[in-house]
């Protein structure tokens, strides 16, 4: 733990089980307004369950959750495995494919398509850049960050349309779909939620299930850099699992979650006033020394061994996801992950010719610096 400024904000900065515990104390932290104001403007919207407390926030967590069922996830893994096949045959007629970026529409396709958001073709490419430029440029400077904030009211707007459209029967999407679910929301009080905010949500399942472009891509830097530890097309389902977990554990992804303090508090005989706020380093604790054995090493077998509290291993937060505020969309990205692991050793033969590999940790979310180029693509026999 120690404390530093962020933004001039007097920021305590902590890592570690037992502090991520503490985080996670509601009773002590609230999320109201405690991440940066340029995150929020870009990469979270307002108002929507990440800055939420008490009951608004289970009522509102509760509708994510019931999105997510396993039945739902897996629709979402094969639709993403499906586009990805459809995209299959001109990826081997290029000469190299830019890994990264050539998972976005797919993602993007397969997310709105599940989620019952319509995407004519003429509107694929922008709103698959804005989707983007959510959490790409999210942590920019300069430009980016405008383009950021240019791509949230352009997709807000976009979403808040369709939510009127729903609302007023011009569109009828089906009703286990987010967009269904979403535009006939009720809070607390029993009102929908403003077309705006239920924009902000219906996003924050799109976004970051193209972010997992993030995760497929340091999957396939795993897969090429730990080639002795990689899983083989024979084996079996949980060591495909140990594979992606480790992935999840050893890579900086998402950097940190915030909190402010609600009250004055003592922790580890150090006193904390009401409004300060807490950054909980979501990679150094996966890193812990204290928590995981050679944490520098990627290792997979670990999971085979070592128990995981849900304080442990936090790439996307930690605690109780129906209860806190742990992210309800982990389910998807093991299963978009596992999904990209085995089209990777079953599904394609390709080669990485020369490249940048160093992951840029200056960079968030961190990337290997050539995004991983693909080339002499093939479907496997
Ligand atoms: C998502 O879309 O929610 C998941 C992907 C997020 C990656 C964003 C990386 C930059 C975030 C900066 C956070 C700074 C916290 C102090």
């Amino acid at each position: 733990m120690f404390e530093t400024r962020l933004l001039l904000r007097r920021t305590v900065c902590l890592r570690g089980e037992a502090a991520a515990e503490m985080f996670y104390d509601k009773a002590r932290m609230s999320r109201d307004g405690a991440m940066p104001e340029p995150v929020r403007a870009t990469l979270t919207g307002k108002g929507g369950v990440q800055g939420l407390d008490g009951e608004r926030h289970l009522r509102r967590k509760e509708m994510f959750v019931s999105l997510l069922t396993q039945e739902r996830v897996e629709a979402l893994g094969e639709k993403f495995e499906k586009m990805w096949l459809a995209q299959l045959p001109a990826w081997t007629r290029e000469t190299q494919v830019i890994f990264y970026e050539a998972l976005h529409p797919i993602l993007a396709e397969a997310v709105c398509d599940w989620a019952g958001v319509p995407l004519p073709a003429e509107e694929r490419i922008k709103r698959t850049r804005d989707l983007v430029l959510l959490f790409d440029r999210a942590a920019a400077l300069g430009l980016g960050h405008f383009q950021a904030r240019r791509a949230r009211s352009r997709s807000e707007a976009w979403l808040a349309r369709i939510i009127k459209d729903v609302r007023d029967s011009r569109l009828v999407p089906h009703a286990e779909s987010a967009l269904a679910v979403i535009a006939g929301h009720r809070d607390e009080n029993g009102a929908l939620l403003s077309p705006k905010i239920a924009a902000v949500e219906l996003l924050n399942v799109l976004r970051p299930t193209v972010a997992a472009s993030v995760y497929i891509t340091l999957l396939a830097h795993a897969l090429h850099s730990f080639p002795d530890l990689a899983p083989t097309p024979a084996s079996d389902r949980s060591d495909m699992g140990y594979f992606v977990q480790e992935v999840r554990r050893f890579y900086p992804f998402f950097p940190a979650v915030a909190a402010r303090s609600r009250k004055d508090f003592r922790w580890r005989n150090v006193r904390f006033p009401a409004g300060r706020r807490f950054l909980l380093d979501l990679h150094a604790t996966n890193t812990d020394p204290h928590l995981w054995n050679e944490p520098e090493t990627f290792n997979p077998e670990r999971f085979r061994e070592e128990g995981i509290s849900a304080f442990a291993l936090i790439p996307q937060g930690g605690g109780d996801v129906p209860k806190n505020h742990r992210c309800p969309g982990e389910t998807v990205v093991l299963e978009v992950m596992e999904r990209a692991l085995r089209m990777l050793l079953c599904e394609l033969e390709y080669r990485l010719p020369a490249q940048d590999l160093r992951i840029d940790r200056s960079r968030m979310p961190a990337l290997p610096g050539s995004k991983i180029i693909l080339a002499d693509i093939r479907r496997s026999e």
